[in-house]
């Protein structure tokens, strides 16, 4: 809330000096254009609406669609992510918003987090975005979400629900059975 870090421009730069790939990991295959094959990191690795050279089309890599769900790994809980503000998430800073439900569609209160990495290119994502819940709309919003770089982006939301939720009696803090889904984007 009232806490502003801005360490950007240094893990920014660690970041780029630790996976100054020539190709870019996103795509798995160089492309067969004649021209303007050699696209690295100095591009924007955007070739336009039907250019190949995008990680779309990778094995585990989700289509975003407004108010995709997931099923948590532990099968507790469901993970929606309700949009993406821009809409699919594209580089740079993007704000989620995410609801966490039960089987049966109702929200649940509780904490979430959320990890982001690139798993093709072996580094940790940005520092995390501040996540506030709303408790009208029982949702998390989640911003910024800061994508810096095109690519395979795997985004892991975590939950844990507050203790009454899930039934304890009384319990302070939230030491219930949590879950996690993961979200896995190509970011152009
Ligand atoms: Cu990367």
């Amino acid at each position: 809330m009232g806490i502003v870090t801005k360490p950007r421009a240094t893990w920014r730069a660690l970041v780029l000096m630790v996976s100054t790939c020539g190709v870019c990991a996103c795509s798995s295959s160089p492309p067969a254009a004649a021209s303007g094959a050699q696209s690295d990191a100095g591009d924007t690795g955007v070739d336009g609406p039907t250019g190949s050279v995008g990680c779309e089309t990778e094995a585990g890599v989700d289509s975003y669609a407004e108010g995709m769900k997931k099923l948590g790994a532990a099968g507790l809980y469901r993970f929606e992510l309700v949009s993406s503000m821009p809409a699919p998430p594209a580089v740079d800073n993007n704000r989620f918003v995410v609801q966490v439900t039960q089987a049966d569609g109702t929200p649940v209160n509780g904490q979430l987090s959320v990890a982001l990495l690139m798993p093709q290119h072996g580094h940790q994502g940005p520092p995390p975005p501040v996540i506030t819940f709303d408790s009208a709309s029982k949702a998390f919003t989640l911003d910024p979400m800061d994508l810096f770089m095109v690519g395979v982006w795997k985004i892991t939301f975590s939950f844990t629900p507050e203790s009454a939720e899930a039934g304890a009696a009384g319990a302070e803090g939230v030491t219930s059975a949590g879950d996690s889904a993961v979200f896995e984007f190509c970011i152009e």
